[in-house]
């Protein structure tokens, strides 16, 4: 029988099958997919066959995956998710304030991941004028850059019907830090998604492991699962993770930036102090917008101080 990978809990799998049935199912220990040596072999996004007792027997090719380092030095990556259509980070530009760099950096490393983002700005129902302000030169300044904008307010359902036709058919993963209103836009979108999540963990709370790792909400449950999206919910994770990379790769991560490079008199320019940057040139000319520059510099000491696999 085959189905998709909804929740991932210590060594448990909850698998939709593609009948609507929903399965608790388990990997044996020796099963690996050659080449990545993670603590999960299977992720939420998946899609796989289960076999006779509820095993999970194959997984299907991967179209992306998003890792996540461990932070000690066993080299084993924990795979937060797989198949990931495109990723919606939620902003509010007050309580709490997110700033360009976290935005940035979530672009940039999703660029490196190609899955593409939507920008929500959150919580209009509270800005005051100067906040309004703030919120339109962000939104101007990212759709120059090339991504979609949209203005909600989770907590009233203003704007929130606007992003469905967005998120229909798709694996959407959902971030943004803390308290910028993930869990009431599920809510929102999913008015059954918490005695949905509660049910499930239920049957995996009897002396099994209880820590949820990942977990995706289906978005139209009456559809059949082939074709409803799902919202995927990562308690706790910001960001993509880390990423190797080389310098001349971060570029291209900010894409005005990679535009401007291209003029650069040297090809192995790091747009900080080089003669003929065409990049620096067109920061002091205002066609790259300082918090920009600044956050792909900040990205660019990471580098030098290996310190990336620490920001997020
Ligand atoms: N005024 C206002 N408050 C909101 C809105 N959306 C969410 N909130 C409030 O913001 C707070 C945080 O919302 P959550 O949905 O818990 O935020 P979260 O992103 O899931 O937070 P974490 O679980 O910590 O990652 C709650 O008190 C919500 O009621 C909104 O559009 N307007
Ligand atoms: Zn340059």
């Amino acid at each position: 029988m085959k189905g998709l990978v909804i929740k991932n809990t210590g060594s448990w799998y909850t698998v939709l099958t593609d009948d609507g049935q929903l399965l608790d199912c388990k990997v044996k220990g020796n099963f690996r997919i050659k080449g990545i040596r993670s603590t999960n072999p299977v992720a939420v996004g998946d899609r796989v066959t289960v076999g006779e007792g509820n095993w999970i027997t194959e997984i299907e090719d991967r179209r992306n995956y998003i890792i996540r380092k461990s932070i000690n030095l066993s080299k084993q990556s924990h795979i937060l998710a797989a198949n990931v259509d495109q990723a919606m980070l939620i902003i509010t530009v007050s309580k709490p304030e997110t700033s360009t760099t976290f935005i940035d950096r979530f672009l940039a490393s999703a660029e490196a991941y190609r899955v593409p983002v939507i920008l929500i700005f959150n919580k209009r129902d509270i800005l005051d004028e100067d906040e309004e302000r703030l919120q339109q030169m962000m939104i101007q300044l990212y759709e120059t850059v090339g991504y979609e904008c949209h203005v909600v307010s989770a907590g009233t359902g203003e704007g929130v019907e606007e992003l469905r036709p967005l998120l229909e058919g798709k694996i959407t993963l959902l971030s943004g830090n803390s308290g910028v209103g993930k869990s009431t836009l599920i809510n929102r979108l999913v008015p059954h998604a918490n005695q949905r999540t509660a049910e499930i963990s239920d049957a995996h709370n009897t002396g099994m492991h209880t820590t949820t790792f990942s977990e995706m909400i289906p978005l139209s449950p009456q559809l059949s699962p082939l074709t409803s999206g799902y919202l995927i919910d990562t308690p706790g994770i910001k960001g993509f993770g880390t990423f190797d990379m080389e310098r001349e790769e971060l570029t291209s991560y900010f894409k005005e930036i990679f535009e401007f490079s291209k003029q650069c008199k040297f090809s192995d320019c790091t747009h900080t102090h080089e003669p003929g940057c065409a990049v620096l040139k067109a920061v002091e000319d205002h066609y790259i917008a300082q918090s920009r520059y600044q956050s792909y510099l900040s990205m660019l000491d990471d580098k030098d101080e290996n310190k990336y696999r620490e920001a997020y």
